[in-house]
């Protein structure tokens, strides 16, 4: 990777993605791109486009303009929001996905998309998740997140596009606020622990899903890429993995902190049910054995770092 182009670069994962490549390949080889401008670092601290993802021939300009080696595709729609207005998800998620590899492909580019757990569903294995499972979606989102997977494995295997993605978790974070996902809980509970001591989540208790904290999810991305493509039995879709958790263990893991912290529960129906239909611990091991993935925040170092950055946030 030299020359990036990253779109959904305002995003959760996105504003943080742009500083993290900003300092590894340098600010002016990667040029950041969203529907929006907002007065953020990824704005002035690099080369900055507006571009909505849906406009091919736009993404394509800018792509060309810089001549960009590698494409990192983030801009999507959510799962939650997807499930409110799921053609305008499948219209976003996938017309922009069409768009990224076909300018992929035309220009040359290495090309990295997520997936995620989302792309599971009720009859897929809900412990030790397998690399190569069942994947019956039953969200909008999930749909997208297959179709993705598939349609990336295929620009690979036709047209030789060096395509790669992960199956990312709920990713938790202190620099941008989530919009729109089913995980998004396990980010606003620490705003709230450290706002009111006190949060009332919208997922139940007992409800497990994978998480993993916004600095091992930047690190994977790179080492994705960076890794040797003789490699790569999998491409598009490997399972990355921190940690599973339910609400009452982030809450247990803030109250070392903040011993009288209180969590309570407002189960939110729609977030709950798609909470449900996904796995509750997947495997990691076929990115650890094909490129090395490994994690080094736990729920216990992570909320540590978390109450920390935010209380200085
Ligand atoms: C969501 N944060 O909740 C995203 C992610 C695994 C969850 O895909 O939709």
């Amino acid at each position: 990777m030299k020359k990036i182009l990253l779109t959904g670069a305002l995003g959760q994962i996105g504003s943080e993605l742009t500083a993290k490549l900003r300092s590894v390949y340098g600010s002016d080889n990667v040029i950041a791109t969203d529907i929006r401008e907002t007065d953020s670092h990824v704005v002035h601290n690099g080369p900055f486009e507006k571009l909505d993802v849906t406009d091919a021939e736009k993404m394509f300009d800018i792509a060309k303009k810089n001549n960009v080696d590698t494409i990192i595709h983030l801009a999507a729609l959510l799962s939650a929001t997807a499930e409110k207005k799921p053609l305008l998800a499948w219209n976003l998620n996938m017309g922009g996905l069409v768009n990224a590899l076909e300018t992929a492909r035309e220009l040359d580019c290495q090309f990295f998309t997520p997936s995620s757990i989302g792309a599971f569903g009720p009859t897929t294995p809900k412990n030790s998740t397998p690399q190569d499972t069942i994947m019956r979606p039953t969200t909008m989102y999930g749909v997208n997140k297959v179709s993705g997977e598939l349609l990336s494995d295929y620009y690979f295997q036709k047209f030789g596009v060096d395509t790669r993605g992960l199956r990312f978790p709920g990713l938790i974070s202190y620099e941008t606020l989530p919009g729109g996902g089913t995980t998004d809980y396990a980010v606003e509970i620490y705003y709230e622990a450290i706002k009111n001591n006190a949060y009332t989540s919208y997922i139940g208790e007992g409800t497990h899903m994978d998480m993993m904290y916004m600095p091992d999810a930047l690190q994977a991305i790179i080492d994705l890429m960076e890794a040797d493509p003789s490699k790569l039995e999998h491409r598009n879709s490997f399972n990355v993995s921190a940690m599973s958790i339910a609400p009452e263990d982030a809450a247990s893991a803030i109250r070392v902190h903040q011993p009288d912290f209180k969590l309570d529960y407002d189960v939110d129906p729609v977030r709950q049910a798609i909470a449900e239909s996904w796995p509750d611990a997947i495997d990691s091991s076929a990115a650890k054995a094909e490129w090395g993935f490994k994690a080094n925040f736990d729920l216990a170092k992570m909320t540590a770092d978390m109450l920390d950055k935010l209380k200085t946030k």
